[in-house]
């Protein structure tokens, strides 16, 4: 069994500062409204706060194009409430994780703005330059096909040096140069700045694109009709990703620090390891991609996509089976600050489904072996957007950008509205809504008119009426995190087992720990379905939780509920 460790024993709560709460009544949230929300946070049953990038930033990308790492956004607030959120949560016994951004800078950090200033630069070499090719009539191309992460090439020319300089993400997001050993010092000072000042860790943004290759090849074509090409393969996880890592996980562990990376594009397991297994000292764990593109259609992100049960059945069962065997550690997540609401996305979010489908998430996610995150409103089944939303309501650049490509492309009102259907599933925005913390105006996130229209549900699902009513979902959650720490040995560090691998209905698995047993059985499905106990199971058990409320006998064949959710403990 897995060595202990505290951070695998945290539960992780993520805040999404423009989104959280708003003090000052100028319709963004901020530091101040975050502290005011502490007691609530606590009762959720986390351990751990992770707050999304809240420095200095032009706010290209919410905050991930960052101008100064040793600074906070204006309307978020100063470093001197920064110290007091710190300490407010270390008082209540939370940690603080923050979002480290260094894949890229934002274009208005003084590095790159000296970069792009003259060749001579002493931080030219902090960013990633190439000359323009010539394409077939002579005129300037980029440096290759590569698609950036928002739309179009992910190389954009600067005039006055004629080059041409990377940027994965926005144009205004340029890729810093790892090869650079300035670049990695800066970054290792930066994570002794934060850590010094109290912060207990980091959640690692996009960070295995830090090692490219340095050829620069050409992406292979696999969406002919496109411009630019997907180049992941040669960006993602590369050559010296794993001595980058583990240059900071040094630091990290000189500090005892929570690291979890984001690492979309990672699904081999046997290659993951590398970065998590207990002796390697590069990062805790990792944020795989698997189920949160389960649903893209091999031709894009917005573009729908069927899924089946058994499918999701085989990802958790991957990652749970592989991680435990191999003496990794999986990070849980359904949500954050880019996808679609759980609920809503993997579920239902039908009025007369919502409270079970989101307690049943919670049994699904909550009981595996990992470290467990709940974006914020998460632990309230927050829903999507409604489908009466249009393009005019979204603020992401990822959503406008892909929709405006759509349009340009000139295609029919049908497809633009099989992308909306889409967008309305999965785009980041439906994260992004405010808080809903209230009945009154503007759910109680402000006072005026929010960055971000409220969703219009916030009179019936909002935090108030849930904090007032033992059987909300919110309780749930907590219920859920007393049995991860009621049942340690078990739910934390026991095995995994799934049952039943093939039901397209049900999703049950097993957690061991020496002869002790308990099986979580979920539903995935709008209809009633039989469930046939299998052997090994037959034993007595009490019921440790159930999103119904009430107690089924465990029997050889039991009637399972829409969404319902049961765990048993095996005598
Ligand atoms: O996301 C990086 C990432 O690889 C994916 O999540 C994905 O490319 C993105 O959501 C577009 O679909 C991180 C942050 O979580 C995201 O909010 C930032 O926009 C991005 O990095 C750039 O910093």
């Amino acid at each position: 069994s897995p060595k202990r460790a505290w951070w695998k024993e945290s539960n992780v709560y993520q805040i999404y500062p423009a989104s959280f709460k708003d003090s000052n009544g100028d319709g963004v949230g901020d530091i101040p409204g975050i502290i005011s929300k502490l007691d609530y946070i606590k009762n959720i049953g986390v351990d751990v706060v992770w707050l999304c990038p809240c420095y200095k930033s032009p706010q290209v990308d919410m905050g991930y194009d960052i101008s100064d790492y040793r600074d906070i956004y204006e309307k978020y607030g100063t470093m001197s409430d920064i110290d007091e959120l710190i300490s407010g949560l270390h008082k209540r016994g939370l940690k603080f994780v923050m979002d480290l951004v260094v894949n890229h800078t934002s274009d208005q950090h003084e590095w790159f703005k000296s970069a792009i200033s003259s060749k001579e630069s002493p931080y030219r070499n902090f960013y990633i330059w190439k000359k323009p090719k010539a394409g077939p009539n002579g005129e300037r191309v980029p440096p290759n096909n590569w698609v950036s992460h928002f739309g179009g090439s992910a190389w954009e020319y600067d005039e006055k040096s004629n080059e041409y300089y990377l940027h994965l993400f926005a144009k205004e997001q340029p890729d810093l140069n790892w090869e650079n050993p300035k670049v990695r010092a800066e970054v290792h000072d930066i994570i002794r700045f934060w850590l010094d000042r109290g912060v207990d860790g980091f959640r690692l943004d996009a960070i295995n694109f830090i090692s490219k290759n340095l050829d620069f090849p050409d992406a292979p074509v696999t969406i002919p009709s496109a411009k630019f090409q997907d180049a992941t393969i040669h960006y993602a996880n590369g050559p010296r990703l794993h001595e980058f890592l583990r240059g900071m996980g040094k630091i990290l562990r000189e500090y005892d620090a929570f690291s979890v990376g984001e690492m979309g594009a990672f699904n081999d397991p046997n290659e993951v390891i590398k970065v998590v297994a207990e002796d390697r000292e590069e990062l805790n764990m990792i944020f795989q991609f698997e189920i949160v593109t389960m649903d893209h259609s091999s031709v894009g992100k917005y573009l729908p996509r069927k899924w089946k049960l058994s499918e999701l059945k085989r990802i958790v069962n991957k990652w749970e089976t592989y991680m435990y065997e191999h003496h990794g550690w999986n990070a849980l997540y359904l949500e954050n600050h880019d996808q679609g609401r759980s609920v809503s996305r993997f579920a239902s979010d039908k009025p007369e489904f919502r409270m079970y489908a989101a307690k049943m998430l919670a049994t699904f996610l909550g009981l595996q072996s990992g470290t467990v995150f709940v974006y914020e409103g998460q632990e309230l089944g927050m829903a999507n957007m409604p489908k009466t939303w249009g393009i005019d309501k979204l603020k992401d650049l990822e959503s406008i950008n892909f929709y405006n490509e759509i349009l340009e492309s000139g295609a029919s009102e049908e497809i633009l509205q099989v992308v909306m259907g889409d967008l309305q599933k999965k785009c980041r925005d439906n994260s992004r809504t405010p808080m809903q913390w209230d009945s009154t105006a503007f759910a109680g996130f402000s006072t005026v008119q929010p960055w971000m229209d409220v969703i219009d549900d916030y009179k019936e699902w909002n935090a108030a009426s849930q904090v007032e009513d033992p059987f909300s979902v919110y309780y749930y959650w907590r219920s859920i995190f007393d049995l991860r720490r009621g049942y340690k040995d078990i739910f934390v560090y026991g095995s995994f087992t799934l049952v039943n691998p093939a039901d397209e209905q049900i999703l049950a698995y097993a957690r061991r720990y020496e002869d002790r047993l308990a099986l979580v059985i979920t539903s995935f499905s709008e209809k009633e379905s039989l469930w046939t106990l299998p052997e090994d199971y037959t034993k007595p058990g009490k019921v440790l939780s159930s999103n119904y409320g009430d107690v089924q006998i465990l029997k050889p064949v039991i009637t399972i509920r829409p969404f319902e959710a049961i765990v048993y403990l095996l005598d």
